[in-house]
């Protein structure tokens, strides 16, 4: 029988209810970067036994307070947000769903006025991003270009592994099931990964394998602290988001699966084309059976026992997510602003229900509107 979404599956250690994920989505309702009550709410109502995903990957999570890049985003570093999330993979699970925290670093992508005393932000080489951030300005979130970040001192780069292995920890110790490491978008690990964002002339930066050391260091202290059978990854090979390129992704990624795909991860969750946008990009071509093949062939050599479950994401239907499951493409499809106005987005799709669209107004910051107050399909 063919693959479909309504199926249960695993992910590493991860059983998981069906072959739905709900992708991370950054909602900005978490003031002094502390997780907030109704949270939980929001997370549970979009569960896989309230009809939701078998999966929830969480909102983006700053690793430290260096990390943060955006207004009214949560963290994890400290033993109070650590409390404060309990709550939310407590209710996940009573919800019969799974989650796990991803990990994030927004090196240049950030704003003096989030930073630890007004700090630049942090980054490979001192290039400002082309790229905007959301601030609070006169009490009301508001779009800001970047600020012009500073280059990493050689000495600073090993720090950065131990911040994602602590907020792993701490991820763990709060009862999430997992991480994903979040490694696309233009954040902090794909800027030491591309070339439009790293100049570097040291250990750090130059050939393939000096861009991709931050990652492959970070994989491996996050999988050591976490477990590799609870460690995901999520990758943009070709994305434009906040304002990176690379010269030769293709080469690049074929680099990245020999590296990590022998330390036997629970997932690889990726995202085709321009997030949020275009699956394909004329202008910058990628081949994603190469790479699958690549990891697979990486896994084997390796002797992984429990292949990465692959997970594909961007804009994503019905139709399209059965086909790449059936055509074995994917083993999971990760849907994002969909769950944000269906919060039983998995039982909508089955029965092939009307979806409801959300207004983009409603995406970044505030309280309940917008966030918690979408009708599941028996309520209407
Ligand atoms: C939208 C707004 C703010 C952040 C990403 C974490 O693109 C994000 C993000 C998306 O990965």
């Amino acid at each position: 029988m063919a693959r479909n979404l309504f199926e249960p599956a695993r992910a590493g250690a991860l059983s998981l209810a069906n072959r739905v994920v709900m992708a991370p989505l950054t909602r900005n309702r978490a003031p002094g970067a502390m997780p907030h009550p109704l949270m939980a709410t929001y997370y549970a109502q979009r569960a896989a036994g309230n009809g939701g995903a078998g999966l929830i990957v969480s909102e983006a999570t700053a690793i430290s307070p260096m990390a943060q890049g955006y207004a009214d985003v949560p963290g994890i570093w400290s033993d109070e947000q650590v409390q404060a999330w309990r709550a939310i993979p407590d209710a996940v699970h009573a919800a019969g769903g799974r989650i796990v925290m991803q990990l994030w670093h927004v090196g240049r992508i950030s704003h003096v006025d989030l930073l630890p005393g007004g700090a630049a932000p942090l980054a490979p080489s001192a290039i400002t991003a082309n790229s905007k951030t959301l601030v609070i300005r006169d009490g009301a979130m508001r779009m800001e270009p970047t600020s012009a970040p500073r280059a990493l001192l050689a000495q600073e780069i090993p720090g950065i592994a131990l911040e994602y292995a602590h907020a792993a920890r701490q991820a763990m110790a709060a009862g999430f099931d997992g991480v994903e490491v979040h490694a696309a978008n233009g954040y902090l690990i794909e800027q030491f990964l591309k070339t439009g964002a790293n100049q570097r002339g040291d250990d750090w930066g130059g050939p393939v394998a000096a861009r991709a050391r931050l990652l492959v260091d970070i994989l491996r202290a996050v999988s050591a602290a976490a477990g590799a059978d609870r460690t995901g990854l999520r990758l943009s090979p070709v994305t434009p988001a906040n304002d990176i390129v690379d010269a030769d992704p293709q080469t690049l990624y074929a680099h990245v699966a020999a590296q990590l795909a022998p330390m036997g991860l629970a997932f690889v969750h990726l995202i085709e084309g321009s997030t949020g946008a275009a699956r394909e990009l004329p202008d910058r071509p990628f081949d994603y059976a190469a790479f699958k093949a690549a990891w697979r062939a990486a896994e084997q050599a390796a002797g992984v026992s429990a292949p990465a479950a692959w997970i594909l994401n961007n804009g994503y239907d019905k139709p399209l997510a059965q086909a790449k499951l059936a055509s074995g493409e994917a083993d999971l499809i990760a849907f994002g602003r969909w769950f944000i106005s269906n919060p039983d987005l998995t039982r909508r799709l089955q029965q092939d229900a009307p979806l409801v669209r959300a207004e983009r107004s409603v995406f970044y910051g505030g309280g309940a509107k917008g966030y918690t107050d979408f009708p599941a399909l028996q309520d209407q």
